[in-house]
């Protein structure tokens, strides 16, 4: 256990923290990620004028208890090659895991890597052979195809149901993809970025039993399983099949406590062989300072994440009663996981253009649309709702200004 300790301090999600130099995706990356464009594109707004609520990352400071980690780390001066050898890593992960989803593996089911994009980049690589497909669920994070494109397989898109927000499998559409022989593999967002699903045991166990009886392994990618409502809880899907050893599951605090940058993630890896070729191949070397940040996150993140919890509740209820009552034609549901509101807001916007340069050019905000997401997320906006209040009253307003006008706007409700 690192040393640090702190008391329940309040920590201050309101204030603003000037991110620029500091080579951020969040304020320099936005021309390349969102709209392929170089960094001489220009925008009616200046840099700093934005409002930015696209990549999901958060505009709070990482937890103090992990910075004096970090800082604790630096203080041995030496930043040589490290992995994680320390028994106290896997013991503050276990401890996490009982605490929180009361599921646990043996230790030497876990590895690391160097964030869960790439895991999942190898892990597919691993288990596909050429000509196989990979099987995902629509809209997507975008990254789980990049997965299947980096790995030249086939990509096979389930369209989940949508009646008005509510998103459901589709299981009938899932389970004849499942039966392709080709699909080797699928991946699956639990819970699920961008719709912010919860899914429940009984999904989690058909969406198993379905690919398991299919031959199909699974790479759970549970990223989002600490960014919950206050109340809600997190169900790992290879806690409900204990007897099988062809879930892997992808978790990492890094998102939870924003240092996503750190790149950091867990792998737990059941299956024998596959993990066999995980140690030959995969490149071992960890970052220091990751490793002690992910380390005090689960030893000392419990009182931030409950305050954090509450203040993106109530986040999600400005936005809810901002939607309510400036665009009561769009479709939006408080989700029970992630800090990212999903809306649809075909009702309002305009037709045949790219929503985000639209909204960058028109209103001065930076937000990821429902086509950036593989399939199926037409007609969507995602919003970033991890951001002090503040900025995120002013990107509402700045958002029904360009859909519905400047009256309503100013019109906007505080919340108390
Ligand atoms: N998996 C999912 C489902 C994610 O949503 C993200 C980040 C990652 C993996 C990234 O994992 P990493 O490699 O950082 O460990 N999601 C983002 C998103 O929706 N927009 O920006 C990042």
């Amino acid at each position: 256990m690192t040393k640090i300790s702190r008391i329940n301090a309040p920590y201050d999600f309101d204030e603003l923290i000037d991110r620029t130099g500091t080579n951020a995706m969040n304020t320099d990356g936005f021309r390349q990620y969102i709209f392929n464009a170089p960094s001489e594109m220009k925008f009616p707004f200046k840099d700093d004028e934005f409002i930015r609520m696209w990549i999901a990352d958060m505009d709070f400071a990482t937890p103090p208890e992990i910075l004096d980690a970090v800082k604790e780390r630096l203080d041995r001066r030496i930043m040589g090659y490290s992995q994680v050898f320390d028994p106290a890593y896997y013991e503050a992960v276990a401890s996490w895991m009982e605490r929180y989803y009361d599921w646990s593996f043996p230790k030497e089911h876990l590895e690391t890597s160097n964030g869960i994009i790439p895991a999942l980049y190898e892990l597919v690589e691993y288990i596909c052979e050429k000509n196989d497909k990979m099987l995902i669920l629509t809209p997507s994070y975008g990254f789980f195809k990049s997965a299947a494109d980096h790995n030249q397989l086939e990509l096979v898109c389930s369209d989940m149901l949508n009646e008005q927000g509510q998103y459901t499998i589709d299981f009938d559409d899932f389970e004849a993809k499942a039966k392709d022989e080709k699909v080797r593999v699928c991946i699956f967002c639990n819970p699920h970025n961008p719709s912010g699903r919860i899914w429940s045991t009984e999904e989690l166990k058909r969406v198993g039993e379905i690919c398991l009886s299919n031959d199909v392994w699974i790479i759970s990618d549970e990223i989002h399983c600490d960014l919950l409502r206050t109340g809600k809880r997190h169900t790992p899907l290879a806690k409900l099949f204990p007897d099988t050893d062809r879930i892997i599951t992808c978790m990492s605090p890094s998102k939870t406590f924003n240092m996503a940058g750190l790149m950091f993630s867990n792998v737990i890896i059941p299956n024998k062989a596959l993990r066999d070729i995980w140690q030959a191949r995969h490149y071992g070397f960890k970052n220091p300072l990751s490793i002690a940040a992910t380390q005090a996150a689960y030893e000392h993140g419990d009182e931030w994440l409950k305050q954090l919890k509450s203040y993106l509740d109530d986040n999600f209820m400005v936005v809810d009663q901002y939607v309510k009552q400036h665009l009561p034609l769009a479709v939006f549901h408080i989700p029970d996981a992630t800090y990212l509101a999903w809306i649809d807001i075909t009702a309002y916007a305009p037709k045949d253009v790219s929503l985000p340069l639209f909204f960058a050019q028109q209103a001065g905000v930076l937000l990821e649309d429902g086509r950036m997401f593989v399939a199926n997320g037409e007609g969507y906006i995602r919003l970033n709702l991890a951001c002090p209040r503040s900025v995120l009253e002013e990107g509402l307003r700045r958002i029904v200004r360009v859909l519905v006008g400047q009256k309503q706007a100013d019109e906007m409700p505080v919340f108390v």
